[in-house]
């Protein structure tokens, strides 16, 4: 029953309490402070109720996952991934609960959601391989009798810090590949999607993940993830979310040398050419500007167009976005959901009015659609210029702005005029433009005749300039972000031989 039915016969609504998760058990704050999660298309519906941890909870998370890297360490890489898959399994069995559930505390629409759980499963079946693939190389060494090799360590105690509008695949980026590394982990999920977090908790200790490898603690920024990552005893720190709080968690990482891999904003771009096939541009478009409301950091937030094609163009999308349905993500014939919370609705509807400022033209949207839940029409602006902040500011919501150039290098010239790097796409039918584009585009993800959203868990993930510090996740680079190289030399000559300077020639 949904909470509108229930207050509608009056039932009494039995919200749950969830706990964090510490040393193999579910355990309240000592705070003794909680907060609510609620569902951004029904603002008065309460979720679940949260704990509002501190840094004592974290220190207990942290002693508990100290206590149980040893054992974990040890665990030979198969059985690791024995259990990493079951998890997928098992999320596998659970998907629909589950992403009913994410589009309720998250907001995207259901067929997203449903997509958000698979990216998971995705991870989890692709991450327990990783348990039986080679972790390091034998290389030849200069002299006799010797042998040189090398092997994948853990980093020790990380810590996942994870952001709300992929509530369930980043998490899985994280701490699958961590757990399959060999290390432990304290996971601080976003405080506005922590029930979805809890459930993945919950499913790996299902799986049979030992107490204390994997802890749990739901709370802010500025109570739980500040001292998680000042923290001495936590190795390695793995976070998503804004370029401004990446940037202090790089300061405070920097003191004390910690590996830290930051997966930060974006300002993506598709370029479309004048002799793309335009509807399937629009497709695009359409589809990376407002799939989940916008809030990918993959998200088109600026459609960079040639001038000979700008008004088709323009005229399309306008007219498919006033087709779509803004609502509710579990009714069916929804479009698009809700913004994550009031703070994101203020701060997309801030950004039409600087577009209106700065003389951008409002060909679509610009307005709040309904007070149920944060709920804001899709937004298209054009006439857009490099030196509009609506072109180098990320938005994260539902807005876009279209941008006219003449030709190619233009075009490139304005998708490169950001400080970030993520995501960029270029539809045109010639191949030398595509593969010239390939080459010149500043970003860590590059597509063709495809949007700027929709990664695949087998390949890289991540950007370049400030959306990140040069950290991939997920691919076959997953584990570089928690492991280290340990190189091993083994003499059996029985003497003394002096690298560089013994020749191997003689016997
Ligand atoms: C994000 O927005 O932070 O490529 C991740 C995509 C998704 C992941 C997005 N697979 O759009």
């Amino acid at each position: 029953m949904s909470q509108a039915i229930k207050e509608a016969v009056g039932a009494k609504t039995e919200v749950k309490t969830y706990r964090n998760y510490i040393g193999g058990k579910w355990v309240p704050s000592r705070t003794g402070r909680t907060f609510e999660s609620t569902n951004p298309a029904h603002k008065a519906e309460v979720l679940g109720v949260l704990q509002q941890s501190d840094m004592r909870d974290v220190d207990a998370a942290i002693e508990a996952a100290s206590k149980a890297f040893a054992g974990w360490r040890r665990t030979p890489a198969p059985a690791r991934g024995e259990i990493v898959l079951k998890a997928g399994i098992i999320l596998e069995a659970r998907k629909e609960e589950l992403a009913r559930l994410m589009t309720q505390e998250m907001g995207k629409v259901l067929k997203e959601a449903r997509g958000d759980v698979q990216e998971a499963i995705d991870m989890a079946k692709y991450a327990a391989g990783f348990g039986r693939l080679p972790h390091g190389e034998t290389v030849p060494s200069e002299l006799r009798h010797k042998w040189a090799m090398t092997v994948r360590v853990p980093l020790g105690v990380v810590a996942c810090i994870t952001p709300w509008n992929f509530p369930m695949a980043i998490p899985s980026w994280k701490i699958l590949p961590a757990l399959m590394g060999g290390n432990t982990i304290v996971f601080k999920p976003a405080s506005d999607t922590p029930i979805i977090a809890t459930k993945l908790v919950e499913i790996l200790e299902e799986a049979g993940l030992p107490s204390g490898v994997l802890n749990l603690v739901t709370g802010s920024g500025s109570e739980v993830g500040d001292p998680l990552v000042q923290d001495p005893r936590v190795a390695g720190i793995s976070f998503t979310g804004s370029t401004a709080a990446g940037r202090q968690i790089a300061e405070l990482a920097g003191r004390n040398l910690k590996r830290l891999g930051l997966e930060l904003g974006g300002k993506n771009a598709i370029v479309v050419l004048d002799d793309a096939d335009l509807p399937l541009a629009v497709d695009g478009a359409l589809w990376a500007a407002f799939g989940t409301t916008g809030q990918r950091c993959t998200a088109a937030s600026r459609l960079i167009v040639d001038k000979k094609v700008e008004k088709d163009f323009t005229d399309l999308l306008q007219e498919r976005a006033a087709k779509m349905r803004v609502g509710d993500g579990l009714q069916p014939d929804t479009d698009m959901g809700p913004v994550i919370n009031e703070a994101a609705l203020k701060k997309v509807h801030e950004y039409t009015e600087i577009g209106k400022k700065e003389h951008a033209r409002l060909v679509h949207g610009g307005d709040f659609a309904g007070d149920q839940g944060w709920f804001y029409r899709p937004t298209i602006f054009a006439d857009g210029r490099k030196d509009m902040r609506m072109a180098q500011e990320e938005i994260f919501g539902p807005s876009t702005l279209v941008m006219p150039v003449n030709g190619l290098d233009e075009a490139l010239e304005v998708a490169n005029s950001t400080q970030y790097g993520l995501s960029m796409s270029i539809y045109t039918n010639d191949l030398r433009k595509a593969f010239h584009a390939m080459d010149e585009m500043q970003s860590g993800l590059v597509y063709v005749n495809a949007p700027t959203i929709g990664a695949e868990i087998q390949l890289p993930f991540g950007g370049v300039k400030n959306t990140g510090n040069g950290h991939r996740e997920a691919g076959t680079v997953a584990l570089d972000e928690f492991t280290e190289w340990k190189t091993i030399y083994v003499d059996y000559s029985g003497r003394l031989q002096r690298a560089q300077i013994d020749t191997a020639l003689g016997e």
